[in-house]
């Protein structure tokens, strides 16, 4: 079934299957995404035929946190330059913070008369969506901002098996500066895992040597050991080799699960020795989401609006202005990136401090309350003590003494009583 087939339909309905864990990962989170929520917008490209709708379906129904479904979903169409692109859409709640998720669905090229130019509506629809934005951030207004600038781009390599085609670097070549490029080896199922390990390497090779820059976790000296073995392995894994499938295929031990039948046995979508997909996922959806947006704000979208102002003939202010360079970039948002994790942990450590002298002071209180109100009985109870102890002494005073018949003391005759009275 062909789900996001939008040319006609409008919109798209999408459910969100199962648990993301996007806000599992609270340095990912910043109190504005908190209070409002946040979009992220991945959008896949490559040529016709590669399995990027059949992956994006993929994506959408997989579940990811298997025995939960706690998400509803809009969807929405999109066509910006005339392409005819579309986007499926979900919104995901998880522990109150709100996630628009747009997957951006792009026809696939490599079957028109001219090739040499696929990248072209691409790089437009890229840059009209940073213009969208560059034109709300000039606005007065600025509390209403809709952010659909693409935060990750797949670019999907067809698995020859050889190296890169003139035309995929023709297009990470137009595009690298413009959106966070994640290369994915399409339907990897095609390709015997030496084959796929070779050709991962080969597509590195021709990556590097045409000096084009890709979306790599990195880590630095302040990420603790488990996040940098979790970075290592994710970087050791681009780029991704995926499959898609739609449809289920049945275990030996009889479970169904997602993947594709082959005569000699099955391949499983989200088993990690089969393909990458989960780890694509994990890094899109769960461990670099913040990241990738964050580079999106601070590097790309940055670069593009100097352009754009440069080119407009705004003279910019020298210290601002900077050549792109990638690596100068890349140490400044390793950089940036740094200051905002310590102003976070400095936050988290005040507010901590604040709450720890708040429970201080409030038992400090009761404990001074509580004391009070023992002293209060204990006085209490004291001069009951003493009460009853003069009562006592009474009491033995009135008692007669033993051996005489006598009271110790006698009332006074009832004539005499009346006489003190008589007077009145
Ligand atoms: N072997 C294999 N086939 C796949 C895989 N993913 C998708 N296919 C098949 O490839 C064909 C094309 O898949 P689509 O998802 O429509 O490809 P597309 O990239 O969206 O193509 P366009 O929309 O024309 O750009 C379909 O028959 C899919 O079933 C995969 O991982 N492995
Ligand atoms: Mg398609």
């Amino acid at each position: 079934m062909r789900q996001n087939n939008v040319a006609d339909s409008g919109a798209i309905k999408k459910k969100m299957n199962g648990y993301v864990g996007f806000s599992n990962y609270p340095n990912q989170v910043h109190r504005r995404s908190i209070k409002r929520g946040f979009n992220f917008t991945l959008m896949v490209v490559g040529e016709s035929g590669l399995g990027k709708s059949t992956l994006i379906n993929t994506l959408f129904e997989s579940k990811v946190y298997p025995g939960r479904d706690d998400s509803a979903a809009v969807g929405a169409v999109e066509h910006p330059n005339g392409v005819e692109i579309s986007s499926v859409t979900a919104d995901i709640q998880e522990n109150g913070i709100k996630l628009k998720l747009s997957v951006v669905d792009t026809p696939g090229f490599g079957d028109s008369i001219n090739n040499e130019e696929s990248w072209k509506p691409i790089v437009e629809n890229v840059e009209s969506r940073f213009d969208a934005y560059l034109a709300q951030e000039n606005r007065v207004n600025r509390s209403k901002i809709v952010d659909n600038r693409v935060n990750a781009l797949l670019y999907f390599i067809k698995p020859t098996g050889h190296r890169l085609r003139a035309i995929d670097i023709e297009f990470m070549k137009n595009l690298h500066t413009r959106v966070n490029l994640i290369p994915v080896i399409a339907k990897s199922d095609t390709l015997t895992p030496r084959e796929v390990e070779q050709f991962k390497a080969n597509v590195l090779a021709d990556i590097n040597y045409h000096g084009i820059q890709i979306f790599k976790p990195v880590s630095d000296e302040y990420d603790d050991p488990e996040t940098i073995a979790d970075n290592k392995d994710i970087a050791g894994k681009i780029p991704f080799a995926v499959i898609g499938s739609e449809s289920f295929v049945e275990r030996a031990d009889g479970t169904k699960v997602r993947g594709r039948q082959y005569p000699w046995g099955i391949i499983e979508v989200e088993n990690e020795q089969h393909n990458d997909f989960v780890r694509l996922r994990q890094m899109l959806l769960r461990t670099h989401m913040e990241e990738l947006r964050d580079t999106t704000d601070v590097a790309l979208y940055e670069s593009y609006r100097t352009q754009k102002l440069l080119a407009m003939g705004h003279v910019q202010d020298a210290a601002v202005f900077r050549e792109f360079n990638p690596r100068v970039q890349q140490e400044e948002e390793a950089r940036a990136h740094y200051a905002k994790m310590q102003k976070l942990e400095a936050e988290m450590s005040a507010v901590f401090q604040q709450k720890v002298q708040e429970k201080e002071a409030k038992l400090k209180q009761s404990e001074e309350e509580l004391h009070s109100r023992h002293k209060e009985m204990k006085a209490a109870m004291e001069a009951q003590r003493t009460a009853l102890e003069e009562q006592k002494r009474r009491a033995q005073a009135a008692m007669p003494v033993p051996g005489t018949a006598e009271p110790m003391y006698q009332t006074q005759p009832r004539k005499d009583k009346k006489k003190l009275f008589g007077g009145f």
